[in-house]
């Protein structure tokens, strides 16, 4: 018996097989289909503004920080520097029933996503992580997506709360540091401009898509091979 024969006959991971499909897969979603993962809050929902509106109403009397001066992605970071007890205030409203149903499509992103997924030779995934406290964030997700983009959508929904181990070519996200247990993500991290990023000076070759108003096309086609 050939040496060749006896290793992949004990270990059964070097079969042929195995090798081939892996090089099919890898030709197939790198060459041929484009897989672009967009995030969903602070991109196609408007957490920040939906998050003032809710906080406002519950505590009015307590000081609040304008869209504008928001810096940094953890807004309960942000509320607790002012005021110690403003964290946990500020947490109180997304773990609020309603709090992601409620949020407001942002400007063009629903009729992008729908574009996106008409377009040849591409697939669009949701890709989003969910609040740990998940009475009702997990459900309302799904909700708001079916109410807004169509229940078609349901099918393309990653939500995880390490979003490096998901395989795509691009990933559109406002989050500035997007870490977790894979040191080299697949994708290309596109920083998606929010109120908590505008400021933050990109490392190069980072790229940053403004709004929906801006040339994602391009991108999409930059990304093609
Ligand atoms: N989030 C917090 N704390 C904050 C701001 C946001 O837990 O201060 C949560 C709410 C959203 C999630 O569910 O983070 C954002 O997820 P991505 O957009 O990164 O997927
Ligand atoms: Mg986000």
């Amino acid at each position: 018996m050939s040496l060749l024969l006896r290793i992949t006959q004990r270990v059964p991971s070097l079969n042929f097989n195995h090798y081939f499909r892996a090089k099919m897969s890898t030709h197939n979603n790198r060459n041929e289909r484009l897989r672009v993962l967009v995030d969903m809050d602070g991109v196609i929902a408007d957490f920040e503004g939906g998050f003032l509106k809710k906080y406002k109403e519950r505590y009015p009397n307590d000081p609040f920080i304008p869209l504008e001066d928001r810096r940094g992605f953890w807004v309960s970071s942000q509320y607790g520097d002012m005021r110690s007890d403003l964290c946990e205030k500020a947490i109180s409203i997304w773990e609020s029933k309603n709090f992601f149903i409620d949020l407001e499509p942002l400007p063009g992103g629903v009729e992008a996503l729908k574009e996106m997924a008409k377009m040849e030779n591409t697939d669009v995934f949701i890709c989003t992580s969910p609040i740990k406290h998940y009475s009702y964030c997990p459900f309302e997700k799904y909700a708001w997506i079916e109410k807004h983009l169509g229940p078609e959508f349901l099918e393309q929904i990653v939500l995880t709360r390490d979003k490096t181990i998901v395989t795509g070519d691009v990933l559109i996200d406002d989050k500035p540091d997007i870490l977790g247990v894979e040191p080299n993500p697949s994708w290309e991290h596109v920083l998606f401009t929010a109120c908590h990023n505008k400021h933050l000076p990109l490392e190069s070759p980072q790229r940053r898509l403004q709004s929906w108003a801006d040339d994602w096309r391009a991108l999409l086609e930059s990304k093609r091979t």
